[in-house]
């Protein structure tokens, strides 16, 4: 029996803008508001960015504190997961200053990937070691995040070396520019080379974001949809907000007979409790 599917919302990213699509959350009412469409709709974890009013990112955590304050008091217990990634070019103790609020969980990325053009999101060996240390002083679950194979490996590595704590929960991102690709082949490879007892999410990127979301249904997965991953509701048509991303997930898990977790049943299944 699979466990419940826990789904993750994207809503912010650093990188989207209200250029590429309207609903992309600036202002902290606006985090609110698109926090609250996606938990409404039945996602259990909000991963979050944040920005200025003018959209520029920040990982400011007297920034953060405020979207935190939003979000709880619109859903008051949902999981709330904030980037360590930033955006391209931040340096490290700018990407972990969101660590500070304690938060239950935050992304902890396992590898260096290209992102397009001339960005590189960078996370060395040692960036791996330095933010593993802060979130275990700060008693936050990292979700293990992968652009590629071989960052499980860094993962398994790490965790054999006592950096990480098992089990660990991954997020398999697949169709970024210069990662993994999004098919079905490289799924099934990535998911067969979880270590046991492992969790994971699977995000698609772009044009991916559904298919993968339907694989990750099927094969006891779990799921992250969200306008930082992908704009479109469907070919050609945007995303009035991140609820309505997250009820299409909605719908293809109950095609699969597949149950929606609660916050509190996510808590379970990852550990939190
Ligand atoms: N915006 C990227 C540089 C994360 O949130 O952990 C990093 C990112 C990954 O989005
Ligand atoms: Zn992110």
């Amino acid at each position: 029996m699979m466990d419940k599917l826990i789904i993750t919302a994207a809503i912010c990213g650093a990188e989207v803008t209200k250029e590429h699509n309207p609903a992309v959350p600036y202002t902290i009412e606006e985090i609110g508001r698109e926090a609250a469409s996606a938990y409404n709709a039945g996602a259990s974890i909000i991963h979050l960015h944040v920005r200025e009013d003018n959209g520029a990112p920040t990982q400011c955590a007297r920034r953060y504190a405020l979207a935190f304050a939003e979000i709880k008091r619109l859903c008051p217990d949902v999981i709330i997961q904030p980037s360590t990634g930033g955006a391209v070019g931040m340096s490290n103790e700018e990407r972990m200053q969101p660590l500070s609020l304690r938060p239950e969980m935050a992304t902890l990325s396992f590898g260096t990937v290209n992102f397009g053009g001339d960005d590189i999101f960078v996370n060395t060996e040692n960036t791996i070691k330095e933010f593993a240390a802060r979130m275990a002083e700060m008693g936050v679950k990292p979700e293990a995040e992968i652009f590629d194979k071989g960052m499980i490996d860094m993962a398994i590595r790490q965790a054999a070396r006592g950096v990480v704590a098992p089990p660990l929960h991954f997020n398999l991102v697949m169709g970024v520019n210069g990662g993994i690709a999004a098919s079905v082949r490289d799924f099934a490879y990535l998911v067969d080379s979880l270590p046991a007892g492992s969790t994971f999410t699977a995000t698609g990127i772009g044009r991916a974001a559904f298919p993968m979301a339907t694989l990750a249904i099927i094969a006891g997965g779990h799921v992250r949809v969200g306008l930082e991953d992908n704009i479109y509701l469907s070919r050609g048509i945007l995303a009035a907000s991140n609820g309505e991303l997250v009820e299409k997930v909605v719908r293809l898990a109950a095609e699969f007979g597949r149950e929606i977790a609660t916050p509190g049943e996510a808590r379970r299944i990852l550990g939190l409790m």
